[in-house]
């Protein structure tokens, strides 16, 4: 497939600068350093910094999956939605996203700040870096998407017309098929250790698994409660350590942005969490690294909880009592716990896997790969009696100990 439009490189990044006078005075482009870093499934992104160590970040949409190439084609539209979710990040929360500067429609850019000296946050995972606060800040962030974007705090004509503009059909397809669909029946997009083979067979095999799956699906292609960023798992996180020892967290990514259910992101979370514990368990990671592990779910879903609450008190629209945001905040755990379940699945079995798990050696990627099926068809099973966090942190619990003491053999399936 030849893209319509011209795909940048590092060496014609900074005459593409200089023909977007919304980009002018950011950087210096005589002096500019180029490096093309994506490391994502789908885009290009140039990271640049001039002379005066000033910066900019460029990404741009290519017309197909980065991943598996020119085979698949896919909108390069997507960096609108992109842009949207940023820009309404920007508003929300300032502190926690890039700063967003421009969006090229026609060559399908975005131009942000170059988060310099920041990483992305599963990669510290993965070498057992612990960033204090991170997790209360992506509840915060998801806190704030889900108020302010939602009938909670607006009219419900702009939240229809928002709702219309963020239509992001083929982006949540990539979601519908990959998430939900794919990792329960044969299909070329999967692969998975031989050591698993048993367990992706029970998964498969489970009639009560696939039904409430499709729950979770029926609820993500129909649930339009809020704009959500639709794709935040670890990897679209990046953190930096502050002066006090404390972490920092920028939300980048918002590619899959669109109006769904709140629960989505949380379990996005989850999800990645309950791969950095795998990993952790079945490296043997340190007391303290485990413990901070542990605890972030609960730390996340408290800062969701506390910023939901806070900013209840500022509805305009009577109709949304206190007894309502009981109710509402009872079903997103919920629902939290059965999207985590079908995110963390997906990376063990699906399409675009993670490096938490992907580059743990032999033995111990079937001890962690394991870890995260169990735990996380529990979670889509059992989310309503479970119903909390903390009760989804004891069902990981007793599936390491499981494993630890018995391995990862499950017994052949009856019939
Ligand atoms: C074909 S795209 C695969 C995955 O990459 C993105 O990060 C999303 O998670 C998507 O499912
Ligand atoms: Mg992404």
């Amino acid at each position: 497939m030849t893209a319509e439009y011209e795909i940048l490189t590092p060496e014609t990044v900074p005459a593409y600068i200089d023909g977007k006078p919304e980009l002018a005075g950011i950087v210096d482009t005589s002096t500019l350093e180029v490096a093309e870093v994506g490391d994502g499934n789908l885009n290009l992104v140039f990271v640049c910094r001039d002379a005066d160590g000033r910066g900019i970040c460029l990404k741009q949409s290519l017309p197909y999956v980065r991943l598996v190439g020119e085979a698949w084609p896919l909108t390069p539209e997507r960096v609108i939605a992109e842009a949207r979710g940023l820009a309404v990040a920007a508003e929300l929360t300032p502190h926690l996203v890039p700063a967003f500067y421009n969006i090229d429609a026609d060559q399908h850019v975005i131009a942000m700040e170059n988060l310099m000296g920041w990483e992305i946050w599963r990669g510290k995972l993965n070498d057992g870096f612990i960033h204090r606060g991170v997790g209360a800040m992506l509840g915060e962030y998801v806190a704030n998407l889900a108020f302010f974007t939602s009938v909670f705090a607006l009219d419900q004509m702009e939240v229809k017309e928002r709702m219309a503009e963020a239509i992001n059909p083929e982006l949540c397809r990539i979601t519908e098929d990959l998430v939900f669909t794919e990792p329960y029946i044969e299909h070329d997009n999967n692969s998975f250790v031989d050591g698993i083979a048993a367990d992706v067979a029970a998964l498969r095999a489970d009639a009560d698994l696939r039904a409430e799956v499709g729950m979770m699906k029926f609820l993500f292609m129909t649930g339009a409660e809020a704009l959500i960023h639709g794709d935040l798992h670890t990897g679209s996180v990046m953190v930096k350590m502050k002066d006090d020892g404390s972490g920092d967290a920028r939300v980048i990514d918002p590619e899959f942005a669109y109006y769904g259910p709140v629960g989505f992101d949380l379990g996005a979370v989850l999800g990645n969490y309950l791969a950095a514990r795998a990993r952790a368990e079945a490296m043997d990671r340190s007391d303290e690294f485990k413990d901070w592990l542990a605890g972030l779910p609960q730390e996340t879903w408290d800062a969701f909880e506390t910023e939901m609450r806070r900013l209840w008190a500022t509805r305009p629209d009577p109709t949304w009592t206190d007894s309502f945001l009981e109710s509402w905040l009872a079903k997103v755990q919920k629902d939290s716990l059965g999207f985590g379940g079908c995110k963390a699945i997906r990376r063990i079995v699906g399409l675009a896997k993670v490096s938490d798990i992907e580059t743990l050696p032999p033995d111990q990627h079937v001890e962690a790969a394991a870890m995260v099926l169990r735990t996380a068809a529990t979670w889509i099973k059992d989310r309503n009696t479970l119903a909390t966090v903390e009760a989804s942190n004891d069902v990981f619990t007793a599936v390491v100990a499981d494993i630890k003491a018995n391995g990862v053999q499950v017994p052949p399936q009856e019939g």
